[in-house]
């Protein structure tokens, strides 16, 4: 079966950095084989964090949602690689670290799902929209 070489959005979340998880993380990514074609540490405004879970503005968690990605650093990156868009969710888990698999990253570290330690992409146009919302070209490798 023939998949296409993708880019992927991921962020780590505020809970992730203070569980102590970037390295955890971007190491799972690295030895399954994907390349990181940019990497950045930042403390989201709320416009940026508005703008990316603008999907999600009607829900009422809304608020919730933009004050904790929000509350400390970020670290945001782009995958590259062949159906990365889809594979780095496999690897996510589920919405809900309770129902994610163990051997995923929020079946391994997670319980809430108000801190569920990673983003991921869900589809192509999706991580088209959020890397060109997080990233200059410039800061994205060729
Ligand atoms: O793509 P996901 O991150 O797995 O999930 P999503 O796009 O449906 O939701 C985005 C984030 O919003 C999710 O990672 C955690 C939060 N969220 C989703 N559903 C709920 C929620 N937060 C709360 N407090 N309650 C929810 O029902």
């Amino acid at each position: 079966y023939k998949m296409s070489v993708e880019r992927s959005f991921i962020a780590v979340k505020p809970d992730g950095v203070a569980k102590g998880l970037i390295g955890e993380i971007l190491k799972r990514y690295e030895q399954k084989g994907f390349r990181v074609v940019a990497l950045k540490q930042l403390v989201p405004t709320k416009e940026l964090a508005e703008k990316h879970y603008e999907e999600h503005k009607e829900r009422p968690f809304f608020g919730e949602l933009v004050s904790f990605i929000t509350s400390g650093p970020v670290v945001a990156f782009v995958l590259e690689g062949k159906g990365v868009v889809a594979a780095a969710r496999l690897m996510i888990g589920v919405t809900n670290p309770l129902l994610s698999n163990p051997g995923t990253i929020r079946g391994d570290y997670a319980i809430e799902v108000s801190k569920n330690i990673i983003h991921g992409s869900d589809s192509v146009a999706s991580a088209e929209r959020e890397i060109a919302l997080w990233f200059k070209t410039e800061e994205l490798l060729q």
